[in-house]
């Protein structure tokens, strides 16, 4: 059930203030008065965030500079610095007070407002709570738990926040048990990169750091909502722009960071009057789902500028020394292009050949591009179809692995990165497993583990019997919510290690832990000596990260601890592992990494405190491609029709994009005002095109129920939810996830990287009757 609409009378009127400016400053002020925190205690925290000597920010993965602002931290770091350091707990006596009958009813904000956790509970079936459970007794009965599951039968979630120390013991840990079921938040995130980067330029990375964002002079952006996603790099965004260089926005919805922007860092320009500066030169409102035909529109129309440059003996738009040494494949994109229609390019992408031949003349002049992207890219059918055009487009003007150029897939938790780079991954032919075999004497299991969406599999047809999570609140954040709910508690056992309360804790199985941790910012003493963690940035940048605060609870534990406490619960002797030593000082499990993968580590504890993180080995940044043909590969869509075996023509039918609200992070919801937006008080709101309104005989809060379009024999269903008319291309419609994965079926995903398609749901809009 979902109450995510707090007052009766929401307000929803188009911001136009630019973000950052005065709207962001006011909304931290009311959020640290929200908290309970005292000024001089929030900001003196602030202060070290995204500092060499400080932690790393909880929230997005953007990259931390070499030379930091005073504050190098934006109105959402520092929303989830106070959501962390709140002095809120939700203790034992809360869980006295609540079955957990009761709080199912509760909406995802007020479960994670109740504050941190502080002592480790265990579900009591008789009394339908939880009650306090000792450390040792929980390790002890999860261990033995374990040993009685098949460990194929066990899944060891990740959210992407965890350390690199953590992450990289968790995965041994699982892979001891005789598991490689290791999906992490990545799964839903950008697969589609990591599977289709490599496959084009033989990296699974982006390509660019930040230099290369100072000296650009273009950038492209396509699907990332970045005012309230990454706001950080609005800063750079912002610098390009005063240089004269144009930012193209490829985005369904009108998003506001992109469209103006004042940074609270200027004073001059807060105490300005004005708008603050244009983000992009050019805004198209793309088709949901429609890239590929826009991109391709796009390349068409450099081919033509080639192709009149070739004949007047001007000079060359593609870059042809690039194509000729570095590139593979080049002929048959060209024919797919060049065969390409116009009028079904214009049909797909929702855009005209003259704003298509504008971007293409535009990009044709630049000599330095960034090509930023984010979940509109990913989170659909051809997710990884998309990221590879867009690596089609940058190659073909050789615009990788040169100062200023580059791709750069915006990640999105703060070591989502880092996490595939250190073993989590379901994939055996990702990890280093000849080695972990060698150093600990142990046999890695060699099959291919459960992604996300195999995992959901697993849990629904009852084949998944126990799923261990470090972070994260995977039943919420993953499709097909009703039936994963339902099956869920079926499971034998459910281990969640976490901050906050969330949903995902109250599917009581079983068995059911929740596990209370130490956050980043928090101080983490292990033998006496405070102890220091790294973190991987979307620019493959590694940085330490130092925390500061007192801890929330004298009983929490650190995710490095509970994961070598487990692992000697469950698989003591398995192993040559020194869990003990390695808890003892966090810099041995860097060494370890380290002779894990020394390329990208070399000297891990000695330049983790560089300024600026220090960059892991990216070929693919100097044109060094470790693609099976030793080349760049171009690489040919199918086809740049949407979701071609997806019929959407019936009349009431939309495509949904579920979005993130500006008062959220993925799951935890801080509050329901998405000013960016200008959504007030509810995230019960379908946001539609007008005429698709009026075709439907709706108006502006009338009353829909959404239900989804596909012919699986499942109903799936959401309702009351409130319509308002927006800025969006016909046929498309947006809402907030998470209440919405309610609608997306797990079988709908990017093909191959299985990355749920959150951003292409088909679903009818049934109006209800006024009451
Ligand atoms: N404050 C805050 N910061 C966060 C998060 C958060 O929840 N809150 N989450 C973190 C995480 S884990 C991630 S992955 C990132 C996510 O950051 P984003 O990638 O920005 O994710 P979304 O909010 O899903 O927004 C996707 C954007 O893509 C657009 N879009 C949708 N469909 C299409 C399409 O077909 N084509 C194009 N071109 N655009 C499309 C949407 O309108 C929206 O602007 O942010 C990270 N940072
Ligand atoms: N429909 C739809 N679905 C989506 C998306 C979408 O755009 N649309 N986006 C997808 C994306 S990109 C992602 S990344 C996933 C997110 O999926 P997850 O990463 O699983 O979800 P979060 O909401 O980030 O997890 C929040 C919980 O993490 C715990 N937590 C917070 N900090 C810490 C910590 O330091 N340590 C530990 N151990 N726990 C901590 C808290 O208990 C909190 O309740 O959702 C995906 N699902
Ligand atoms: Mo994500």
């Amino acid at each position: 059930m979902d109450r995510s609409e707090i007052t009766d009378n929401p307000k929803i009127e188009p911001y136009d203030e630019p973000t950052g400016g005065w709207g962001s400053v006011k909304s931290l002020v009311a959020k640290s008065t929200q908290e309970g925190l005292l000024a001089s205690s929030v900001w003196s925290t602030l202060g070290d965030q995204n500092k060499a000597d400080g932690y790393q920010c909880v929230s997005c993965s953007w990259a931390k500079p070499a030379d930091p602002k005073p504050f190098e931290y934006c109105e959402n770091g520092a929303k989830a610095t106070m959501w962390e350091i709140t002095p809120k707990r939700c203790d034992r006596d809360f869980f006295a007070r609540h079955t957990v009958t009761e709080l199912l009813e509760w909406t995802d904000h007020d479960l994670e407002k109740q504050g941190r956790l502080t002592t480790p509970m265990k579900y009591d079936r008789s009394l339908d709570q939880y009650v306090p459970v000792k450390w040792e007794e929980a390790f002890r009965e999860i261990g033995e738990e374990l040993n009685a599951l098949d460990p194929k039968s066990v899944v060891f979630y990740v959210s992407g926040r965890a350390s690199l120390e953590a992450s990289h013991m968790w995965q041994l840990f699982a892979r001891i048990y005789g598991s490689n079921n290791l999906p992490d938040s990545s799964n839903m995130c950008h697969e589609s990169t990591s599977v289709g980067l490599p496959e084009s330029i033989g990296s699974p990375v982006g390509t660019v750091t930040l230099e290369d964002f100072d000296a650009c002079d273009m950038m492209f952006f396509f699907g990332h909502n970045t005012g309230t996603n990454a706001p950080r790099l609005l800063h750079w965004v912002q610098e390009a722009r005063k240089r004269g260089a144009p930012v193209i926005t490829f985005n369904p919805i009108l998003e506001r960071g992109l469209m103006r922007f004042k940074s609270p860092q200027n004073p001059l320009e807060m105490l300005t009057p004005d708008q603050g500066t244009k983000m992009s030169s050019d805004y198209y409102q793309v088709r949901g789902g429609g890239d590929i035909a826009a991109m391709t529109g796009i390349a068409k129309a450099v081919f033509a500028l080639d192709d009149a440059a070739r004949e007047n003996g001007g000079k060359r738009v593609l870059d042809t020394d690039f194509i000729a040494e570095h590139g593979h494949g080049f002929e048959a994109f060209e024919a797919f292009v060049r065969a390409a229609e116009w009028h079904e390019i214009e049909r797909c992408s929702g855009l005209s050949r003259d704003e298509l031949e504008h971007v293409g003349r535009v990009y044709s002049k630049a000599e330095r591009v960034i090509g930023n992207y984010g979940m509109g890219l990913t989170q659909h059918r051809h997710g990884i179809e998309n990221v590879q055009m867009l690596c089609n487009l940058l190659l073909m003007r050789g615009m990788m692995g040169k100062k200023g150029a580059g791709i750069s897939p915006i990640r999105g938790h703060s070591n989502v990165q880092g996490q595939r780079t250190v073993g989590i991954t379901e994939k055996l032919d990702l990890i280093p497993h000849e080695k972990f075999e060698e150093f600990y004497g142990f046999t890695v299991p060699k099959e291919k583990g459960l992604d996300t969406v195999e995992a959901c599999q697993g849990v629904i047809d009852g084949s998944v019997k126990g799923f261990v999570c470090l972070g994260g609140n995977f039943s919420r954040a993953a499709p097909e919510t009703e039936m994963m709910e339902e099956a869920w508690r079926k499971m034998r056992l459910n281990v969640q290690i976490s901050t906050k309360l969330n949903r995902n804790h109250l599917l009581a199985c079983e068995k059911t832990y929740i596990l209370p941790c130490l956050g980043r910012i928090e101080k983490h003493i292990e033998n006496g000596v405070a102890q220091t963690v790294s973190v991987e940035d979307s620019t493959a940048c590694v940085h330490a990260s130092y925390g500061n605060r007192e801890p929330a609870s004298r009983e929490l534990l650190s995710e490095p601890k509970i994961t070598a406490e487990l692992a000697k619960a469950t698989v003591a002797g398995k192993s040559t592992v020194p869990w003990d030593e390695w808890v003892a000082d966090y810099s041995k499990v860097r060494d370890a990494i380290e002779r894990a993968y020394p390329a990208d580590f070399k000297d891990f504890n000695k330049r983790m405190g560089t300024p600026g993180g220090f960059h892991r080995d990216i070929g693919a940044s100097r044109r060094e491609w470790r693609t099976d043909t030793g080349k760049a590969n171009f690489l040919v869509p199918e086809s740049f029709d949407v979701d071609p075996d997806i019929d959407t023509s019936a009349q009431d039918v939309l495509k949904l994009i579920t979005v993130r609200s500006n008062d959220q992070f993925n799951t935890t919801v801080y509050g329901y005002d998405d000013r960016l937006r200008g959504v007030h008080g509810t995230r019960m709101v379908i946001l539609m095109n007008e005429e698709d309104m009026r075709r439907l005989g709706l108006t502006n809060d009338d009353r829909v129920d959404l239900e989804t379009h596909a012919d699986d024999g499942v109903h799936r269903r959401v309702e009351n939810y409130r319509v308002h008319a927006w800025q969006l291309p016909k046929g498309n419609c947006a809402g907030y996830y998470p209440e919405l994965n309610a609608l997306v079926p797990l079988w709908h995903h990017s093909r191959r990287a299985h990355v749920p398609a959150a951003k292409s749901v088909p679903v009818r809009i049934i109006k209800r009757p006024v009451t």
